[in-house]
């Protein structure tokens, strides 16, 4: 197959993988060699899954994914797990394409503690953000999601392009909180309420039933509970002290 995906999952990354370059301590998170990069086939059309993690001062875990997974259903997925130690929101990104047409995007500061800090909080709250027609709603599960989370379904080319901004200024919110932030100790209280936060987060994210269908339909129940719990959503470990 070609590897390319819809126009706006690979924008979207290509506009992302740069802005990781020049993170403080930067380095690579090991990743099970059989999830890295993923190939199969679903009757008869290719299906594709690469994974890229990173770590960095203040996030324990960057995740981008991109696949084209079931019949021509691309996806970009993107979440930054900030260290518990750090008084952060997580940024997650979703990306949606069956068949060309963009039915879900969706990006969040989502906190992990009460409200999202108020500095952040104000710094999203200046974004410029477009009018988006087809605004959604959120499932259930979602009340993870901060106040200002963005979920839309694109409309047209220009709606498409409005939401790659919209993300890069949620995500650069986020950067400019981390260059500011200091860390608490990993036993403080508000480290413990932050791991705990996260965990709740992984745990209402695992159960989004769409993701999991998608992927037990393209492999198979086991292989997506694996993938979803083990790479996707897995449980944060307590920051060593
Ligand atoms: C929805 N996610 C979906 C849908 C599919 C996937 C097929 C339904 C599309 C639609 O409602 O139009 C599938 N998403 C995937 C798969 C992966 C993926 C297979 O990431 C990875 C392999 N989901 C996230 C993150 C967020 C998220 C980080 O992974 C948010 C920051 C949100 N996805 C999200 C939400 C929905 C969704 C809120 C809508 C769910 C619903 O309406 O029930």
């Amino acid at each position: 197959m070609d590897d390319s995906f819809h126009p706006l999952v690979s924008r979207l990354a290509e506009a992302l993988r740069p802005r990781w370059d020049d993170l403080p301590e930067r380095a690579p998170l090991a990743i099970a060699p059989d999830l890295e990069e993923v190939r199969g086939e679903l009757e008869g059309e290719a299906m594709l899954i690469r994974n890229q993690l990173l770590c960095c001062r203040g996030l324990r875990k960057i995740h981008l994914e991109t696949a084209r997974v079931g019949r021509h259903l691309d996806i970009l997925h993107c979440v930054m797990f900030p260290d518990p130690c750090f008084d952060l929101p997580l940024f997650g990104v979703d990306i949606v394409a069956g068949r060309g047409v963009v039915s879900a995007a969706i990006v969040d500061l989502s906190p992990t503690d009460g409200p999202l800090p108020a500095a952040i909080a104000a710094d999203l709250e200046a974004q410029a953000r477009f009018a988006y027609r087809q605004p959604r709603e959120l499932p259930v599960w979602g009340d993870i999601f901060s106040p200002q989370v963005l979920f839309v379904r694109p409309a047209d080319a220009r709606e498409e392009d409005a939401f790659i901004a919209d993300v890069l200024g949620f995500h650069d919110v986020l950067l400019r909180a981390l260059a500011r932030t200091e860390p608490e100790p990993a036993s403080a209280a508000g480290s413990l309420r932050r791991l705990e936060g996260q965990r709740r987060y992984c745990r209402h994210q695992r159960s989004n039933d769409k993701t999991r269908r998608v992927l037990e339909v393209a492999f198979n129940p086991d292989w997506a509970e694996r993938y979803i719990s083990t790479l996707l959503f897995d449980d944060p470990a307590a920051p060593s002290p």
